[in-house]
């Protein structure tokens, strides 16, 4: 009989029950939203089933009517009556059932009906704003990115938020995740308020009820979508969190995408679960398995027909612990959870009970798995046969059994499960119900347990207890036991989808199976596999320590000891590296590099859990030997070391790469390998590509206590060029005592992947990066997070005290030095004095690090706080924990031999309010059963706001580093932390970059400086050239000083505030506040040297002047004479009749001249005895210094330096007599070496001013003097005990040789303008004039000519040797050349470079022995090869004339029509240019005549002359040979590049090596690396052999030292600063930092030897085999030049 569409909506209708109801209130607003012909509420209001079914039917067409009823069934959550409607009325003759009507073939799926769940689908992820992922899935990335999001609260206001809203509650591990109702916006707010509008008709309880339902959607559908949208591996994670909130988990997802339903294998395999079955409840040992693996009854719940009870809510109670109810499963009184369901539909989900020991109170003795299926088994029945095939029993709801669904019932025969049915009260149908089921009862083996009731009377706990006892006797007599693997199997024969079955993981399955295949156990795979980091590592470990620390070095000397260790690493190095590569790392390798990126991602999960099997399988078995073993306690104690090595995961593979990779690099490194033999170059590349992955990659290994420095460096910089070179990364790390929950914190806070529980406690350190989303860096200051997780801190045990604080210390100080910002996280745990000893470890790292100036800041987490009102408690607490950290850090300050009162307060900014977190524990109940405390997630929240609250203001205070300088940070971090002494050892690289580019800039600032000074001075010498003498003794003098120290003033403050202005804006932020002080010093003690310089520059020019006008006014006397003469003379020419011819006037002339010469005294005697004035200066110095001369000193001239030679008298004996004849001796070597030093100074001075050109001057002796007295004076002078009679001798020599010198040059000056030379000249030049006045001829031109050959031409060339110079020095040090005298650090890499390249000897002494003359020397050869190879001096000779002629055109031009005699022409021309030029008119020869000439024709022709003036004197400067040239600057170039890489000059008191600190005056003096000190001349005095010592080796070994500084008592290197403490010596940063000494050492052994009148050094062998290249390449590392 057929029915009819009619027949079966009312049917469907009647079914419908008290329901019907709902349906009709649902149906009046559906029919709002259709908006076409609507059945008015009024007929609705009245209507019974059969009226309806009239009303609908006729509503439209049939199909319409069919469609609108189904859509609300499902609207009221009627899904079985809806899928029945469209199983009986489906048109077009096609099986519109889902999975097919009959179990027969149950996957054939009707199109139409496929259509139809395919537009749902679609529908929703349009609604979701998801489709795009249903290709491209999200990712875990996707939810880890940082952005705006993450400072606000999560409140879904749309629907498209859901997703996003579940996803990241459930990262977060928020039990609210599955709520999907939309946050309500305020009242007034347009959204909800239109909705509300259009209801019209209020009044209706049922009908708003109805309206929030509709504004949300069921969250199994948003799960479905979620899992749809997502990859595996986000789907793992899903899963994973989803279980950790005791969420059912997805079992079977419906068909949505796929043509069946999908098994979530792969997905549930990272979830692992702890928990003991009480069979072990006894011996307290837990069980913990992966859930995927672990066997047990399953229990499956569905449904047929429909039901007035929830069945997921019956299983939450049956599966809540007693006490605390939980909702595993969600069901239809949850929040949203009545919405219906869109395609989530056929969902089977799964849940656990797991016992936790506790007989009492555990509801199941064992673990037993609880299925739950939603939907009509009847739409379902491929599902439901799998569970009918993978449970112990099934256990079916249902209210009635119809004629149907008996008859598919039967088609069970024979099904090897047990059936139950829990029958809901319906007292129509309860007979017939009761007939099926006996009739059933012989089919499915049913027995009157197998039947439970419930009915409207039945009482719910009873009810409940009744089934879970039904449960505990199936799990007992039924001994099917599966897991998900097995579920799996029979899945696929069934023809359900596996997740697991796609090819990339099976091909990351089959790979990761080929290396643990033959794999017995761990320690078998660490010994076989992983060889190099066992014992190998750590011994390596511990040599590279001992390096540093030299804690048995004994008698051995250091650097003797220092070699064993290097064979030692480098023999262990090679053994690293022969290790043969076995199967196992090589298929690991292999799969690494070709696997595709999620084959990868596969692969090395798979990897994961298998390693996590084989340890927990061993962990297993030793767990029982150890319980076995209870009453031997050092049996005990080796098997629990031996439980605690035996954790395997792939970071140790990855670890092992490092190893490779390291070994590989040494071996180069050492030069036993060619860079081309090397296999691992890729593998850095491929580790970079995992962290950004998002593996968490090994920071430091805990197992070894050490960091692969080369692997890791590379690493980082292979993730900096894969970032584009944008990494600024901000450093978040997590502190805290072991096992407290840290890396569950991390993980629930940033959804990472951090290792978790007991079973894989974190060892070391990890990092994991985290994206900042692109248009969230500005805000945030930065473009990545780091997080570090770290190892949980021991409270030591007394036996391994030492070791263990020491392991804990250092990660904690590196740790906490990396870190922007570190989580302490303070679990409250029972064990106070374990919390105390952790929180000394970590204050004493705060302590270091702050003592190497780095702020941290910090956050204390106080975890596990029960009553969360604890925290506002009381302050006493807060202040008691103040004063103990008070403590602690007064104990730690003690340990690092830090010599001052310190609270923790010094080190930390520390406010409770903002920086005490208070985290509830993380479980609500008691694991196994418990889920995460709500409270938990969201106080983690809220810390995950505040700290990003935190970040953003942090990092604009302290810019966050990059990954090169991270990477620095952390070499620099490890390197010191190496060394005993950690603050001393640590070289901060920041601070050094810092220091550097501050250093350029003071250079800069200051040759700025310099540069006006100089330019303003020579302005200032000219003027004063251009007085006359009288006029400089009055006000004119003072006032030009007075402007001149006003000028320097007003320089000075610009650099102050040109330096501030730097630093303000400054990069590098703190590091140059803290050096800020020396350059401000710096600055102040360049200024203060040109307040000096300017003063003595000034009265030089006066002196100089007045001199000169001394020598020249006989001269000028005598021509004012002649002049007079010649003009008589004229005058008497023209008188006579007669016209005298040219002889006759010559003979005139000649009479004339003869005449003048014999009364004037002129050109007698004009020279000078220079060494009487020297010598008469001397006395004044010495008689002022209160020195005694000796009777007998006689002349200076008998002295010169060569005759100097030590006496006895010279040291003050009386002094030393008691000391040793030792200490005598060695001052005697001590004091010759300063008077040598001493007189190389001095004669490099005499040289300079004997190549000057200029005549002596006085100033030279006092400068001299001046220079003596200075270094006397200093206060290594002091200690030395001389006499003064050392003093006079010495000042004696020098001044009697320079004596000589001057002398020389004053003679030579004299030569020059001998009065005989110019005698003919001028008589010469008036004969000339005479004729042409008598002659009357037109001169104009002639005298404008001698003006410009005899005034202008001399005036302009002195210009340009003031001027050169200055440019000379401005090219250099500004163009690119400024590179080599950037600082002196690059200074001394450049020379140092130059002359291993030349590898010469005495080049080598000269920079050893005479270190400042060597840089002059080298300074000067440079401007000279540079000048000579281009054209650039003559450019620069061009623009100065130029510049300065342009100006006198413009003077020519001025006066032209102002002066109407020549001699006012040439004073107003003189006056304008005073300070440009020196024009000294007086010595224009026929003055007196010049008047007579035309003035317009005067200046034109020297208008026209100029340019013929110019290129002559450019020709003639280009004749000059540069060397030559360069000595007649009055500013020398060398000079000035020579101050700015010469420094304060000081040299290290053991190896001489020059101080590399910037500036003049700064507190600490150091250098890169320090000299084999033999090469400063030390050696052993009892042997007389070379000593070879370095100095920053010395300091770290047991050394000690006498000198005379010590008072030749011995000394501990170590403590050195006590001798000399403003010189910083540190310890080398690598092992082959001082190679270049070395080298140059052994190359010249010999010859230094003989040249120190010593025998050479005993070199280690190690030393011989350094060569070149290497020494370069300690060069460049030393000198950061790579
Ligand atoms: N009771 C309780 N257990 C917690 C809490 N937080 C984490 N756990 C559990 O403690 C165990 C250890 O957690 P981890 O996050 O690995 O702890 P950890 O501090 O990183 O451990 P180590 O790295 O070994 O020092 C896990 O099983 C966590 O589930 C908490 O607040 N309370
Ligand atoms: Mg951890
Ligand atoms: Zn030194
Ligand atoms: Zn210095």
């Amino acid at each position: 009989m057929e029915e009819t569409v009619r027949d079966r909506v009312l049917g469907i209708l009647e079914d419908l029950g008290e329901e019907f109801e709902t349906f009709k209130s649902k149906l009046s607003e559906i029919q709002l939203q259709a908006g076409f012909g609507n059945i008015p509420w009024s007929t609705l209001r009245v209507a019974g089933p059969r009226a309806l079914t009239e009303e609908l039917l006729s509503w439209s067409k049939d199909e319409n009517g069919v469609e609108v009823t189904r859509k609300v069934l499902r609207a009221i959550n009627q899904e079985d009556l809806a899928a029945r409607l469209t199983k009986t009325t489906g048109s077009g003759g096609s099986n519109p059932d889902q999975e097919s009507e009959t179990h027969q073939d149950p996957e054939m799926v009707g199109e139409e009906l496929l259509k139809e769940r395919k537009r749902a689908l679609q529908d929703l992820l349009v609604t979701l704003k998801m489709e795009q992922h249903r290709s491209m899935k999200l990712g875990l990335k996707d939810l880890q990115e940082i952005n705006q999001e993450n400072l606000q609260n999560w409140i879904p206001w749309a629907l498209e938020d859901l997703p996003w809203h579940f996803m990241r509650k459930v990262m977060a591990l928020n039990g609210t995740a599955r709520n999907t109702s939309l946050g309500q916006r305020a009242p007034g707010d347009q959204a909800s308020g239109e909705e509300n509008g259009g209801q019209g008709d209020g009044g209706n309880v049922l009908h708003h009820s109805n309206m929030d339902v509709r504004a949300s959607l069921n969250p199994l559908d948003v799960l479905c979508a979620v899992l749809l949208c997502s990859d595996s591996f986000l789907q793992q994670e899903i899963l994973l969190k989803m279980s950790m909130c005791q969420f059912a988990l997805p079992l079977l997802l419906p068909a949505l995408d796929t043509p069946k339903c999908t098994l979530m294998l792969w997905a549930m395999r990272a979830i692992v679960r702890k928990w003991r079955p009480h069979s072990l409840a006894e011996s307290r040992r837990f069980i913990e398995e992966s859930l995927v693996l672990t066997s047990m009854p399953t229990v499956s719940f569905v449904r047929m027909g429909s039901c007035s009870f929830s069945k997921s809510k019956l299983l939450n109670e049956v599966l809540s612990p007693s006490q605390q109810h939980h909702d595993f499963f969600i069901h239809r009184d949850m929040e949203s959870g009545n919405v219906p369901r869109e395609v989530a539909d056929g969902l089977v989900e799964i849940s656990w009970y797991f016992p936790g020991g506790n007989e009492s109170s555990d509801l199941f003795p064992e673990p037993v798995a609880v299925t739950n299926l939603r939907g009509d088994i009847e739409s379902h029945w491929l599902r439901f046969s799998f569970l009918t095939e993978v449970s112990s029993a099934v256990f079916i709801v249902t209210e009635s059994i119809s004629e149907r669904q008996y008859a598919l019932l039967s088609s069970l025969l024979g099904s090897a499960t047990e059936y139950y049915f829990i029958l809901g009260a319906q007292a129509e149908k309860y007979s017939q119900t009761l007939g099926f089921l006996s009739k059933l009862a012989p089919v499915l083996k049913l027995n009157k347990l197998n039947v439970l009731e419930k009915s409207n009377t039945t009482n719910q706990t009873e009810f409940v207890e009744n089934l879970q006892h039904t449960i505990r006797s199936i799990m007992n007599s039924s001994n099917k036991r599966v897991n998900i693997e097995a579920m799996a199997t029979a899945a696929r024969e069934l023809g359900v989808l596996v997740d697991e079955d796609c090819e990339e993981c099976q091909s990351g399955s089959k790979w990761a199976r080929e290396i643990t295949m033959n794999m017995r156990d761990v320690s078998n795979c660490k010994t076989e596999m992983l060889k190099l980091q066992g014992d190998l590592w750590k011994t390596l470990t511990k040599v590279e320590k001992e390096l540093c620390r030299m804690k048995e070095q004994g008698t051995v000397p250091p650097e003797d000891y220092k070699v064993q260790l290097k064979e030692k690493l480098s023999e262990l190095h090679a053994q690293q590296n022969n290790c043969e590569l076995n199967d196992g790392l090589i298929k690991f390798i292999n799969g690494l590099e070709q696997l595709t990126a999620v084959e990868k991602h596969h692969f090395l999960k798979w990897l994961k859990y298998k390693l996590d099997h084989i340890a927990k399988d061993e962990h297993a078995r030793l767990q029982a030997q150890y319980n076995a073993l209870a009453g031997d306690p050092q049996k005990l104690e080796e098997l629990g070391e031996f439980i605690s090595a035996g954790s395997l995961g792939v970071e140790h593979f990855l670890r092992e790469l490092g190893q490779l990779y390291e070994a590989e690099h040494a071996m180069v490194k050492e030069g036993k390998m060619a860079e081309i033999e090397k296999q691992f170059t890729r593998l850095p590349g491929i580790a970079a590509d995992l962290m950004l992955e998002g593996f968490p990659m090994e920071l430091i290994d805990g197992d070894a206590s050490n960091i692969p420095l080369q692997w890791m460096t590379d690493v980082l910089t292979q993730l900096h060029v894969k970032l584009g070179e944008k990494s600024r990364m901000l450093v978040l790390t997590v502190l805290g005592v072991q096992s407290t929950g840290k890396s569950t914190l991390l993980n629930t806070m940033f959804s990472l992947q951090f290792a978790v529980s007991s079973g894989q406690s974190t060892h070391g350190a990890f990092m994991s990066l985290i994206k900042v989303a692109e248009n969230f860096r500005e805000d945030l200051g930065c473009d990545f997070i780091l997080v570090i997780d770290t190892e949980g801190l021991k409270a030591p045990e007394p036996a391994k005290l030492e070791d263990s604080y020491q392991h804990d210390n250092e990660l904690a100080t590196l740790v906490i030095g990396l870190s922007d910002i570190t989580i302490v996280d303070m679990a409250m745990t029972e064990n106070v004095t374990e919390m105390k000893n952790v929180l000394q470890i970590m204050v004493h790292a705060f302590l270091r690090i702050k003592e190497i100036r780095q702020n941290p800041q910090c956050l204390f987490v106080h975890h596990n706080v029960r009553d969360m009102s604890a925290h506002g408690q009381n302050m006493r607490d807060r202040k008691h924990l103040l004063e103990q950290l008070d403590e602690m850090t007064k104990a730690a300050a003690k340990m690092e031999k830090l010599h001052k009162e310190v609270t923790f307060l010094d080190i930390m900014d520390y406010d409770p309010v903002i920086q005490d977190w208070y985290l509830p524990s993380l479980w609500h109940g008691v694991p196994p059963m418990a889920p995460v405390n709500l409270q938990y997630s969201e106080s983690v929240g809220k810390l995950k706001k505040h700290l990003f609250q935190l970040i953003r203001i942090h990092s604009v205070e302290i810019p966050p580093k990059n990954i090169p300088q991270f990477t620095e940070w952390m070499k620099s971090l490890w390197n010191a932390l190496k060394h005993e002494n950690f603050c001393f050892s640590f070289r901060n690289p920041l601070a050094t970059e810092a220091y550097n580019q501050l250093s350029a800039k003071f250079s800069e600032l200051a040759w700025e400086f310099q540069k006006k000074m100089h330019l303003w001075l020579s302005e200032q010498e000219t003027f004063i050239q251009n007085q006359a003498p009288e006029e400089l003794e009055t006000e004119i003098f003072t006032q030009l000083s007075r402007e001149t120290q006003q000028k320097l003033q007003h320089e000075e403050d610009k650099i102050f505030e040109c330096l501030e202005k730097y630093i303000k804006d400054g990069a590098s932020g703190t590091y140059m506040l803290e050096i800020k002080e020396d350059f401000i010093r710096s600055s102040k003690s360049t200024t203060s040297t040109f307040h000096h310089y300017s003063h003595q520059q000034l009265e030089r020019a006066k002196n100089n002047r007045k001199r000169h006008c001394r020598y020249y006014n006989s001269e000028a006397e005598f021509r004012k004479i002649i002049e007079q003469e010649v003009d008589k003379l004229l005058e008497d020419c023209r008188s006579r009749e007669r016209k005298l011819n040219n002889e006759e006037l010559e003979r005139e002339f000649q009479a004339m001249w003869r005449g003048v010469l014999s009364e004037s005294m002129l050109f007698s005697s004009m020279k000078q005895t220079i060494f009487q004035e020297m010598q008469s200066l001397l006395e004044e110095d010495l008689e002022i210094r209160g020195r005694l001369m000796h009777q007998e000193a006689g002349s200076l001239l008998h002295y010169s330096m060569s005759s100097f030679t030590m006496k006895k008298e010279h040291l003050d004996l009386a002094w030393s007599e008691t000391l040793k004849e030792l200490f005598t001796k060695e001052n005697w070597l001590k004091a010759e070496e300063l008077a040598t030093s001493l007189m190389r100074q001095c004669s490099a001075y005499i040289d300079e001013k004997a190549n000057s050109k200029a005549d002596y001057d006085e100033i030279y002796c006092r400068e001299l003097l001046c220079m003596i007295n200075e270094r006397l004076q200093q206060e290594d002078v002091s200690k030395l005990h001389t006499s003064s009679c050392f003093e006079v001798d010495l000042k004696f020599h020098i001044l009697g040789e320079a004596a000589h010198v001057f002398q020389e040059i004053h003679d030579n000056f004299m030569k020059e303008t001998d009065p005989q030379k110019s005698q003919k000249k001028l008589k010469l030049q008036y004969f000339s004039i005479l004729k042409d006045l008598y002659l009357d001829k037109e001169v104009s031109h002639k005298r404008a000519r001698d003006f410009c050959d005899q005034c202008l031409k001399p005036a302009l060339v002195d210009y340009m040797n003031k001027r050169l110079g200055i440019a000379i020095a401005d090219d250099i040090l500004r163009s690119g050349q400024s590179i080599d005298y950037s600082s002196r650090g690059f200074f001394q890499f450049t020379t140092q470079k130059k002359l291993l390249e030349e590898n010469d000897f005495y080049n080598y002494v000269r920079y050893i022995e005479n270190y400042e003359d060597f840089v002059k020397t080298w300074i000067q050869r440079h401007l000279v090869d540079h000048y000579s190879e281009n054209e650039g001096l003559e450019d620069l000779e061009k623009e100065i004339l130029s510049t300065v002629i342009d100006r006198v055109r413009g003077t020519l031009e001025n006066s032209k029509d102002k002066s109407n005699t020549v001699l006012a022409f040439t004073d107003n021309f003189c006056k304008v240019l005073q300070k440009d030029l020196v024009i000294s008119k007086d010595s224009l020869v026929g003055i007196r005549f010049i008047n007579t000439v035309n003035t317009g024709k005067f200046i034109a022709f020297i208008q026209t002359s100029l340019s013929h003036l110019e290129q002559q004197i450019l020709a003639e400067f280009k004749n000059l040979e540069t060397e030559s040239k360069l000595s007649l600057l009055s500013v020398k170039p060398q000079d000035e590049i020579f101050k700015r890489v010469f420094g304060c000059g000081k040299q290290c008191p053991f190896c001489n090596v020059p101080c590399e600190a910037a500036g003049t005056d700064h507190k600490e003096h150091f250098a890169s690396v320090h000299r084999p000190q033999g090469l400063g001349t030390y050696r052993c005095i009892e042997t007389n052999i070379l000593a070879y010592e370095l100095c920053s080796s010395a300091v770290i070994s047991n050394y000690i030292f006498q000198c005379p500084e010590t008072q030749w008592k011995d000394h501990p290197f170590k403590d050195y600063r006590a001798i000399f403490p403003s010189w910083c010596i540190q310890p080398d940063p690598s092992i082959n930092t001082s190679d270049y000494w070395k080298f140059v050492f052994k190359e010249f052994n010999q010859e230094f030897a003989e040249r120190y009148h010593a025998e050479p050094a005993d070199l280690p062998g190690d030393w011989e085999k350094i060569t070149k290249e290497q020494a370069l390449e300690s060069l460049e590392e030393a000198f950061k030049m790579k």
